[in-house]
């Protein structure tokens, strides 16, 4: 039976002006396979990332949410393993916050794990040789934050959920870090979308 997958990505922060997230879940097809695919482009903002996919979520009803997000320092695709229940900023968000060592969830508890083949996924890019490694930390910023409050309202339920973080894009950042080409970013998230099922 079809599925249904709701896959976000960012608006951009910090001195950049594109953010390669949104790059290229917005180049992605409408169906990959038999699964529907809905895109979600979310403010780098704490909460309120969280608060807008869980609405789209309740009016489409996914099997799956994807939330992609951009990590400049990193040169390949990168499934994210665990979400921490902490925010810690080293910047401010694009609406002014800067939480320093504050639970996403008071009382929930310290991380989840992703629901989604995290393993699965970076074999599936490798064997079509794009760059990709598991990422045992998805930082303290609003990438965590949207992925720990998807996972921990999830939890228990059929809907897996989980976080990718990807490359900057050429001419983003300061000219000498890793970057990937747009078009290897919109491959790897349509081959991550095939892997989910698992
Ligand atoms: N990356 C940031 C937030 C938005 C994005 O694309 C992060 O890693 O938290």
């Amino acid at each position: 039976m079809g599925k249904k997958l709701l896959i976000t990505g960012f608006e951009p922060f910090g001195r950049e002006t594109v953010n390669p997230s949104w790059e290229a879940v917005s180049r992605l097809e409408d169906r990959i396979g038999d699964m529907e695919i809905t895109k979600l482009r979310l403010p780098v903002v704490f909460g309120r990332a969280a608060e807008l996919t869980l609405e789209a979520a309740r009016k489409l009803q996914p099997d799956f949410i994807l939330c992609v997000g951009q990590a400049g320092n990193r040169a390949a695709v990168t499934p994210e393993v665990v979400a921490i229940n902490l925010r810690d900023a080293s910047m401010e968000d694009n609406a002014g916050n800067r939480p320093e060592d504050e639970p996403v969830i008071p009382g929930a508890p310290a991380a989840y794990f992703a629901s989604i083949p995290v393993r699965g996924i970076v074999a599936a890019l490798k064997e079509k040789e794009i760059p990709a490694a598991l990422s045992y930390s998805a930082g303290a910023y609003v990438c965590n934050d949207l992925f720990y409050t998807l996972r921990h309202c999830y939890e228990g339920t059929h809907v897996r959920v989980g976080f990718i973080h990807v490359p900057y894009l050429p001419g983003q950042g300061d000219g000498k870090g890793p970057v990937m080409e747009l078009r290897t970013m919109v491959q790897a998230l349509g081959i991550a979308a095939e892997t989910l099922k698992g």
